[in-house]
């Protein structure tokens, strides 16, 4: 076995020393800008954040569950001992992607490492994974993959460049620091080496996969992670592989599309992010109530209309939302989650027309709702608006026909130089968003 593993390693550095140039000069290849295109048709994606933390739960606080290493201070000696609890054996990977698909999303970003450094999948690399380490004993990567290829959903892999784990994650960034035991010492290069293979593992046993949905540079800013190297290395085993950061900074050549966490694009309440937005395709990432990982205390959920506001407001800013669930350690996804992912989908049923595909509409973003569009259908989403007239400005464009999008019954409007002013009559008012079609000449 160790004879097998040596051998894989050496195979797979192979790969990695071969590929050395930057990304600077990056030129996606076709089957990359087609996935690009289809990323930003799909609108509607799950996060998953799952680890061997679920099984603390939080630790009785609302706080970050999957941060509970970094914020109880548990050196690793004691964390080791996590994996031996987890043990999900409600875990359907057929059940979650039917789920995902009912609630009208389109793929799964998933935790294949996060910063506590256990691999959710079977690392040849380490032992510190699933496989080795857990009484389940199975890649629970793997299955959701063959599930996933099964029912037509696309597969993303969420992987942290921060570890709190690995000795050669050194010098230390921001986290992860005295607590956990390690030698202050350790071989940065080599840390990057681990890396990469693990990536070439992931890239290579489970798949064409949509992308990787990379997290944690942000914790050592200055240092040289050799990017180039990394992007260079995903592309050419996957070209069609789309490369995110979640660094809160722009986007760095190679990259193909830009997230932001918990704000839409344009907005910045968490501080955490930049101020650009960049042409490539976007995406919102949020948590239903308070964590990403599984959260025992944390009631705060946010309700279904909320949830959708979130979706139709990202899609008016040509964003994705990636709405996240924290599985608890049985392997079963939240009740009340779930039944916020029903209340979606049934909603993106009689909707969705007016969200995939579509692109942000010509009237931009307004405290009264967002616009959508595809070709000349323009959608405009009025999501908080009370009043019963409403006016649209600016508006210059040429209108073929005014109708409610539910039931197609006309709208009364006119249209002048002021703008586009329509009536909403109460009974009209859609309790989540009322839909306004706009047919454009
Ligand atoms: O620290 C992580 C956090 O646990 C979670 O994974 C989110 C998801 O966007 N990102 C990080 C913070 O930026």
């Amino acid at each position: 076995m160790k004879t097998k593993r040596l051998l894989l390693f050496l195979v797979l550095s192979l790969i990695v020393c071969n590929i050395l140039e930057a990304q600077d000069n990056y030129v996606p290849t076709k089957e990359n800008l087609e996935n690009r295109q289809w990323f930003q048709d799909a609108k509607f994606g799950m996060f998953v954040h799952w680890g061997v933390y679920s099984v603390l739960g939080g630790g009785g606080d609302a706080g970050i569950a999957e941060w509970i290493m970094q914020n109880k201070k548990i050196p690793i000696k004691q964390y080791e001992k996590l994996p031996s609890f987890f043990n999900p054996l409600n875990f359907d990977a057929a059940e979650w992607v039917a789920m995902v698909k009912d609630a009208g999303m389109k793929y799964i970003t998933i935790t294949s490492k996060h910063h506590d450094g256990f691999a959710m999948y079977d690392s040849k690399i380490s032992d510190y994974n699933v496989v080795d380490k857990t009484p389940y004993g199975k890649d629970v990567i793997k299955m959701l993959a063959e599930e996933c290829r099964k029912q037509d959903v696309k597969l993303f892999f969420y992987y942290s460049q921060l570890d709190w784990h690995h000795p050669d994650y050194y010098p230390r960034g921001r986290t992860g620091q005295g607590f956990t035991g390690r030698e202050e010492s350790g071989d940065w290069s080599s840390y990057l080496d681990y890396m990469n293979t693990q990536l070439t593992e992931l890239l290579t046993s489970y798949g064409p996969i949509g992308g990787i949905w990379f997290d944690g540079m942000w914790d050592k800013k200055d240092a040289d992670w050799q990017q180039g190297k990394t992007y260079q290395l995903i592309h050419k085993l996957q070209p069609g592989a789309l490369i995110g950061s979640n660094h809160h900074v722009k986007p760095y050549p190679g990259e193909d599309f830009q997230m932001f966490e918990q704000d839409l694009p344009g907005e910045n309440t968490t501080g955490w992010q930049g101020s650009h937005i960049s042409e490539l395709p976007l995406e919102m990432c949020l948590t239903i109530n308070g964590s990403w990982g599984f959260n025992l205390m944390d009631q705060n959920h946010k309700s279904p209309k909320e949830l959708v506001h979130m979706l139709v407001k990202a899609a008016g800013r040509n964003a994705n939302l990636l709405l996240n669930v924290g599985p608890m350690p049985n392997g079963e996804i939240q009740p009340e989650h779930k039944s916020s992912l029903k209340t979606m989908g049934e909603w993106m049923d009689k909707n969705g027309e007016t969200i995939y595909g579509t692109r942000r509409g010509v009237v931009a973003a307004e405290d009264w709702g967002v616009s959508t569009q595809k070709d000349k259908k323009l959608y405009l989403h009025v999501l908080d608006w009370d009043k019963e007239v409403l006016l649209v400005q600016p508006f210059t464009e040429k209108v073929e026909s005014v109708v409610f999008f539910k039931d197609k019954s006309k709208v009364n409007y006119r249209l002048d130089q002021y703008g586009l002013l329509i009536e909403i009559p109460k009974n009209k008012k859609d309790e989540v968003d009322t839909i306004i079609e706009v047919i454009l000449k």
